[in-house]
């Protein structure tokens, strides 16, 4: 259910109804057949075995392997601790090169491993790490580079392979956003040394929790296999130095089920990112990065460039105005892993050499989308941002003279 916006006086900021009774979140899960995922379930409570590399996880990593077209797919607890073992599988060490606009976790799984990030600045068009910018950065202590598909876009692939090839680099992609894309008709999965994916419950395919390291390098993935379980080798004898990273049997099964819905969470998403295009393509101050024809994509993100200077009312505001509409826009990737901390005290002044990072930090918002979200929740939240960039001016002093009014 929602409300018609037809002028300021109805935005619910000020007083109106909010649009829609119901909050629409950014990320809401996709969930594919709840039938044969309970049946999953079931079976897996009848052979009383939870975890420990399961029959149904290795049934998803198979899967996984084939649809990526890659040799080895392991399944982690989720993407985070697929970084952290796939970085120390590869033996990195010193300093690694990553963007900064992306989720913590890609600096984290470094700095958790006492490695330093060293941040580098994204592509305006892309946001993606700027390969242009990587050489300066190298030193001594340089021993690999991070890019981050971020959004599901992939990296200027070849670009980072030829830097890291000559250089002596390890190569590595974040591929959390980018499960189901492709580059040059090449998944997604199948770049760099290895690729780690997230099946976190926001993301366009998901285990519950989970991830994934994929690699084609099988001395890599039989260490990464040891080090996601204590160190235990094949022979059961432990290798070296491991933690707990394994996936358990209940998120593979829901791995499992939403591998076959993979085609409808496409056509949702989408149909969605087509209308939101078709919907906002002409308004003054709003840009929707598209995505590559040609290529295939999850279009998980929808995700606008809002420049203040043009639409007269800063993003923060439009946050603030969708929100109180149950719109639960999402200001990812905000401020930057730089300005986060240990980083930002570590690096005070990095920003200077990361403009575009701050410039899209300021400026991005994503729009929620999903099989959760139909045609009429897209129309109600283009007519708020429609409304939005038509009354900029009078929006944001309203705003403005509302915040003095309590002070
Ligand atoms: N690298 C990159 C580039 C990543 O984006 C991520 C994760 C990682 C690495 C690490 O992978 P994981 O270790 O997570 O597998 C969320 C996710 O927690 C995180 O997985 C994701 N990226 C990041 C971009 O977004 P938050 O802090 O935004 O999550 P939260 O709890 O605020 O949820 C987001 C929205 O989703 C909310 O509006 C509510 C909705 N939601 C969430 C959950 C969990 C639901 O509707 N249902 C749910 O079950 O981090």
């Amino acid at each position: 259910m929602r409300s018609e916006k037809k002028g300021c006086a109805d935005l619910a900021v000020f007083g109106g109804e909010p649009a829609f009774t119901e909050k629409l979140h950014v990320g809401r899960p996709n969930i594919g057949n709840r039938n044969r995922l309970l049946e999953r379930i079931d079976a897996v409570l009848s052979r009383r075995w939870l975890s420990n590399n399961g029959p149904l996880v290795q049934e998803l990593e198979q899967r996984i392997s084939e649809f990526i077209g890659v040799k080895y797919c392991v399944a982690t607890c989720n993407g985070t601790l697929g970084l952290e073992i796939a970085i120390r599988a590869h033996g990195l060490s010193g300093e690694v090169i990553v963007p900064s606009f992306t989720f913590v976790a890609t600096a984290h799984a470094l700095q958790w491993l006492n490695i330093t990030p060293v941040f580098c600045d994204v592509d305006r068009h892309t946001h993606n790490i700027d390969p242009r910018l990587i050489e300066q950065l190298i030193t001594p202590r340089t021993t690999g580079i991070i890019g981050v598909h971020l959004w599901g876009r992939p990296c200027e692939v070849e670009k980072l392979a030829d830097i890291a090839e000559r250089h002596d680099l390890a190569l590595i992609f974040d591929a959390a956003h980018a499960f189901g894309c492709s580059h040059q008709g090449r998944m997604v999965g199948s770049f760099g040394n290895l690729e780690v994916f997230s099946f976190h419950a926001t993301k366009f395919f998901n285990s519950f929790e989970g991830g994934a390291i994929v690699t084609e390098n099988g001395a890599l993935a039989a260490r990464a296999r040891a080090m996601r379980d204590f160190g235990f080798d094949p022979q059961n004898d432990v290798s070296g130095v491991g933690t707990n990273g394994k996936m358990t049997e209940v998120c593979a099964a829901m791995g499992l089920t939403g591998l076959e819905s993979l085609d409808e969470f496409i056509a949702a998403n989408y149909s969605n990112y087509k209308q939101y295009h078709a919907e906002l393509a002409d308004l003054p101050g709003i840009r929707l990065p598209p995505y590559e024809g040609g290529e295939k994509s999850n279009y998980q993100y929808v995700v606008l460039e809002i420049d203040e200077a043009v639409t007269q009312i800063p993003r923060d505001q439009m946050l603030e105005v969708l929100h109180a509409e149950n719109v639960l826009a999402r200001r990812y990737f905000h401020p930057g892993c730089h300005r986060m901390e240990p980083y930002r005290s570590r690096l005070p002044d990095v920003g200077l050499r990361l403009p575009v990072t701050e410039m899209l930090a300021e400026q991005v918002l994503v729009l929620p989308t999903g099989t959760a979200v139909g045609a009429d929740e897209v129309s109600g939240v283009c007519e708020i941002i429609r409304l939005l960039v038509a009354h900029g001016v009078e929006i944001r002093e309203r705003l403005a003279g509302r915040q003095e009014t309590r002070s």
